[in-house]
């Protein structure tokens, strides 16, 4: 049985976290810190199945991220319909191919030059799975009123951020893709009023002999400052 108290009146659990001995914790942080550095953004994704259990696993991890009062204000949907990628392809290239012709300036495009990104998106159609991340503005109550949420971009940005940690971790491969403007997702997807789309993540298994962008990541002093 799980040990409960009351504070205040209201329930509290044991917290049960993982204990390490000091010797642990520096190989644990290590051996995390060696898989994290292999991460990279990938759009070469391969179309070779990827069982739904992995992806609800994934979820259901981004989900364990912690959030303004708890609200959880996210939404992930799971898109693996080919015509539903098909649609989301569709409309997202119309926007990207407008930006790259007229909305992004001129250093913007230099500073994508390296990664040698375009309008072309693929991936949205090859990849098993789109996960489309939605943020929750507002609840709406059980009687229509709105009910507030807090710190939701930094609440759902975390959970993204660990669901790119899993899909990593799993050995799969994702790039955040954020085509401008996105509501032609809240469209296709049909989500309600008080949800907006915050971020595309395409899921799957690297093709083989896949290049990315020779690009490094800035040193521990640049990063970090001890007091
Ligand atoms: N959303 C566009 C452009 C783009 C913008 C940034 I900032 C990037 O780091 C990469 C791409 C696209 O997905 O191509």
């Amino acid at each position: 049985m799980q040990e409960e108290k009351t504070i205040n009146g209201y329930p509290f659990i044991r917290y049960q976290g993982i204990e390490f001995t000091e010797t642990e914790t520096t190989r644990q942080s290590e051996e995390f810190f060696r898989q994290m550095q292999t991460r990279r953004s990938v759009r070469d994704i391969s179309d070779r199945p990827v069982p739904y259990q992995v992806i609800e696993n994934l979820v259901k991890t981004a989900s364990s991220a912690p959030s303004g009062a708890n609200k959880q204000p996210w939404t992930f949907c799971i898109v693996r319909d080919p015509a539903v990628k098909k649609s989301i392809r569709e409309a997202a290239e119309k926007e990207e191919y407008e930006s790259y012709q007229h909305r992004m300036s001129e250093e913007w495009l230099a500073d994508l030059k390296p990664l040698q990104t375009d309008w072309n998106k693929p991936f949205l159609e090859k990849a098993p799975y789109l996960i489309i991340v939605f943020k929750h503005v507002y609840e709406k109550g059980e009687d229509g009123a709105k009910k507030n949420n807090y710190y939701v971009n930094e609440s759902v940005g975390l959970a993204c951020g660990f669901l790119l940690a899993a899909i990593h971790n799993a050995g799969l491969v994702s790039l955040t893709h954020t085509p401008s403007p996105m509501n032609f997702l809240t469209k296709i997807l049909n989500r309600p009023e008080n949800e907006r789309p915050f971020l595309l993540i395409p899921v799957g298994y690297a093709e083989k002999d896949t290049f990315v962008p020779k690009i490094s990541r800035k040193s521990f002093d640049e990063i970090a400052k001890l007091y």
